[in-house]
């Protein structure tokens, strides 16, 4: 069995989506993606037991600086990271309206909240409590990082897996019992 899931990293600009993405992956994916469409993605593997999944992480291209992001850009997206620099009250302020933008386009997917720049402790503006407040008004895991020294990095992308495959396995059980329901109604 194997999944390949699109993933998107949503936040403000500057927040460290491109130094998550690069810390998570070791390919860099067809160089001038970024040139035609404005994203670029990186693949991360996994294998759980007999089920292996590659992650699509699309990368913004810096669009998130000037412009809302394309729509494009959430399209098909079977998962998401919402991320703010604890040491930007601006970028935490903002994460509700990411997680808006989420919903909008791809409603129902798993997210997970992180509070990036962990390694910045005398920096913090935002403390660890805030972004688990925030997590619970929002429904989704909560985790800070460094994409600088690494720190929970793994952790995040591992997790997230672990939803998307869950996610997966439930809409196929889901598929095969409505198609048995309805091969039920053909032979009445
Ligand atoms: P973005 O893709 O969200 O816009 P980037 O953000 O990944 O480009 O990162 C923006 C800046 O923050 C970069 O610094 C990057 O090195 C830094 N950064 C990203 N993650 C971390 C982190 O976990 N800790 C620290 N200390 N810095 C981080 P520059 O100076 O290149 O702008
Ligand atoms: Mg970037």
């Amino acid at each position: 069995m194997s999944y390949i899931f699109k993933v998107i990293i949503v936040g403000d600009g500057s927040v460290g989506k491109t130094a998550l993405s690069l810390r998570c992956t070791t390919k860099v994916f067809v160089e001038n993606y970024k040139v035609t469409i404005g994203v670029d993605f990186r693949i991360k593997r996994y294998t759980i037991e007999d089920i292996q999944t590659r992650l699509f992480i699309w990368d913004t291209g810096g669009q998130e600086r000037f412009t809302n992001i394309r729509s494009h850009y959430f399209q098909g997206a079977r998962g998401a990271l919402i991320v703010y620099d604890i040491t930007n009250e601006g970028s935490f302020k903002n994460v509700k309206k990411w997680y808006q933008e989420v919903k909008k386009h791809s409603a129902g997917i798993p997210i997970i909240l992180v509070g990036n720049k962990s390694d910045l402790e005398e920096a913090r503006i935002i403390s660890s409590k805030e972004g688990e407040k925030i997590a619970k008004e929002i429904d989704c895991p909560f985790f800070e990082a460094s994409a600088k020294t690494g720190e929970n990095v793994e952790f995040i992308f591992r997790t997230l897996n672990n939803m998307l495959v869950e996610q997966a396995q439930k809409n196929k059980a889901k598929i095969r019992e409505s198609k048995v329901r309805d091969s039920l109604m053909i032979d009445r």
